[in-house]
């Protein structure tokens, strides 16, 4: 068999905040590695690049950028681990990521200053996930999770636009989720959707999609 033959999915799960991606990634991870199917959990922003650094500290206010070059620095720190992403896949372990490139148009998209195309462009062409999974989850029901902390777009006029910009990403491979379930229940919903998709094996012989191209 080739290598391709036992390449590892690209999962990606988005949704606004609080609608429980880090809880539900890492139970996955989990599920999945005690399953058998190797898998590693990756998450965007990744802050323990450099590029990552200067994103975390935009987000945590320690320093004002540019609403464009933010932007640009989002998607670099998505770009800077292609090689990374591309060779893990290709050694067959799986990829569940906390949110990707939707999250970049969604939240950069929101702000007035950027137009919804532009922000698309500069992750054209990164590796397209094999399964995308939305947690929905209103903005009302987030924020009674727990309190919005002093991060940069914690705020709920802010997350309302970023819900309308996801749907406007949405196509007809998006899974969405109904995230106001309890933990385990969406878990179980979660990894029978992921369980199916990996071992069904339709991604195993093909490359790595490109994605918006
Ligand atoms: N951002 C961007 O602008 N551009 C980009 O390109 C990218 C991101 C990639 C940091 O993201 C910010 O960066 C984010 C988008 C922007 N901005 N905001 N706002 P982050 O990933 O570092 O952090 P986060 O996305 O803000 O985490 P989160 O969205 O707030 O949380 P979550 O991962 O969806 O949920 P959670 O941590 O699993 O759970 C949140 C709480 O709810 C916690 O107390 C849980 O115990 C509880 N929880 C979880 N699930 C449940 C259920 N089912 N029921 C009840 N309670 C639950």
């Amino acid at each position: 068999m080739s290598r391709i033959a036992r390449r590892g999915a690209l999962i990606v799960l988005e949704g606004c905040d609080r609608s429980g991606k880090t809880t539900q990634c890492r139970k996955l991870v989990d599920a999945l590695n005690t399953d058998g199917i190797p898998a590693q959990l990756w998450r965007f922003p990744e802050r323990d690049t450099a590029i990552g650094q200067v994103v975390s500290d935009y987000l945590e206010r320690k320093c004002e950028l540019d609403d464009h070059a933010v932007h640009l620095l989002f998607s670099a720190n998505r770009w800077e681990l292609v090689p990374k992403m591309l060779e893990t896949l290709k050694n067959g372990t799986t990829l569940v990521i906390d949110r990707y490139a939707f999250s970049g148009v969604a939240f950069s998209a929101a702000k007035e200053s950027l137009d919804f195309e532009w922000c698309k462009k500069s992750d054209v062409g990164l590796p397209r996930p094999d399964l995308i999974l939305y947690l929905n989850l209103g903005v009302e029901a987030a924020a009674q999770r727990s309190e919005y902390g002093g991060e940069r777009y914690e705020q709920k006029p802010f997350q309302k636009r970023v819900a309308e910009n996801y749907a406007a990403l949405m196509d007809d491979d998006w899974k969405v989720i109904d995230a106001a379930k309890g933990i385990n229940e969406l878990h179980d919903e979660l990894k029978s959707i992921v369980k199916n998709f990996v071992l069904k094996g339709d991604v195993h012989g093909e490359p790595v999609g490109k994605l918006w191209t």
